[in-house]
């Protein structure tokens, strides 16, 4: 990279599991990997953050926790942070990935460093979809967005519900999820695969934070209704607060035997390349990035038809959409593909073609370091502006 070229970026996010520390954690990366600066200014270090790169910093928010504090402030200690790491490393931009309270802070710590310092604020989904609905909270975001220098969101679905909750009227620029073509691809799992299914059996997978949003229990209804069509097996991977309430639906189903609970996994793109099919019934979904993970790795998604997801999954496609709630069509579909062979192995292309072609780390990332460029008012170098011929 051209010296005169290379970006200082700043980038706070929710450091542990969940899409959104993920998208930032792997575009920090990318990032770093062309050659520009990039300064983790988090709580604790990205679970995403891998090995050491030369050009990867991480600053931890350490919390004052002063006697007088009956709640220890977060926010003022990060917005701090941000300020004196802005000034120390000379940052040009701000990355931080959601509303409450990143953008917040990166707008506190702008006042206290100057007007050059430019703030990027990405939307991911439930600091608009469920935040916002909270009168106590909602002037608070719409103050964040108003006040950065750029908003992007995950989807259109998401800008649209962003403009009705809020009234934002600037513009917010769609910037989708991404996978990293070198780390999500069919791997070769056929030792691995004998571990969880006999061949004759199909692998299914759901992969989340077990939250309510994910409707986990209707993941247990649909694979209760395959599993009396097609010989098959359900992994679980992640954790989370439904948890609990998933075990007992299983063992009242008497699907104990098989299903495999593989608790929080670092190797994701392992575990997909096992599974034949992804569950994603999600009340809400910005985007969905375990579906595109799977979509990498030649697995299609029976979902939902919420937020974003449609703009992921093309129905018929990359995989098959229902209403929420709806496990019995969503079963259906999932018994379709797996018994039509013709029909699994053409989503399955699909799904390789368009996670490569459409949702990769090279387009992604490119269009977030234009957007840096335009933001900073900074010409960009001619090869950001040259179209990828091939991801
Ligand atoms: O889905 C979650 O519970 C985690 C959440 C997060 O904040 O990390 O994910 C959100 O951001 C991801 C990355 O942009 C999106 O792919 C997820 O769809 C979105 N989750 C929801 O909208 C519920």
């Amino acid at each position: 990279m051209n010296p005169k070229d290379r970006l200082k970026i700043g980038i706070t996010c929710y450091p542990t599991l969940g899409g959104s520390g993920v998208v930032a954690t792997e575009l920090g990366k990318l990032l770093a990997e062309k050659g520009h600066e990039v300064h983790f200014i988090t709580h604790s270090m990205p679970f995403r953050l891998g090995k050491f790169d030369k050009n990867i910093f991480y600053h931890e928010v350490e919390v004052n926790d002063y006697h007088v504090f009956k709640y220890p402030p977060y926010d003022l200690s990060l917005a701090s942070k941000q300020a004196q790491i802005v000034k120390q490393e000379g940052l040009d931009l701000l990355h931080v990935h959601y509303a409450i309270p990143h953008a917040v802070c990166a707008l506190l710590a702008k006042q206290m460093v100057g007007e050059h310092l430019k703030v990027v604020t990405t939307l991911h989904g439930t600091d608009i979809t469920v935040l916002a609905q909270d009168e106590s909270l909602s002037d608070l975001i719409r103050f964040a967005i108003n006040g950065s220098d750029v908003v992007t969101a995950v989807s259109d679905d998401l800008i649209q519900e962003t403009r009705q909750l809020l009234g934002i009227e600037k513009p917010i620029e769609l910037l989708y999820n991404f996978v990293d073509k070198r780390v999500y691809y069919p791997r070769d799992v056929g030792n691995l695969r004998r571990e969880f299914a006999r061949p004759d059996e199909k692998i299914l997978i759901h992969i989340s934070n077990f939250r309510p949003v994910k409707r986990v229990i209707d993941v247990i209804e649909i694979f209760d209704r395959i599993s009396k069509e097609v010989p098959s097996r359900l992994l679980f991977v992640g954790e989370g607060p439904e948890l609990s309430k998933v075990l007992c639906k299983a063992k009242e189903k008497g699907l104990l035997d098989k299903v495999t609970f593989c608790g929080r996994q670092d190797d994701v793109a392992q575990l997909l390349s096992l599974a034949d099919l992804m569950l994603l019934p999600s009340e809400k979904e910005s985007f969905g990035l375990v579906a595109l993970e799977a979509m990498a790795c030649g697995v299609p998604t029976i979902a939902s038809n919420a937020g974003g997801i449609p703009e992921l999954i093309t129905h018929g496609v990359t995989g098959y959409l229902a209403d929420i709630g709806d496990v019995e069509t969503m079963s259906q579909l999932a018994i379709h593909l797996l018994q039509n062979e013709a029909a699994y192995k053409a989503m399955r292309e699909a799904c390789l073609y368009r996670a490569r072609y459409t949702f990769c780390n090279d387009v992604i990332s490119r269009q977030y370091e234009a957007l840096y460029y335009q933001v900073l008012g900074r010409e960009a170098p001619e090869e950001l502006l040259v179209k990828p011929l091939e991801c």
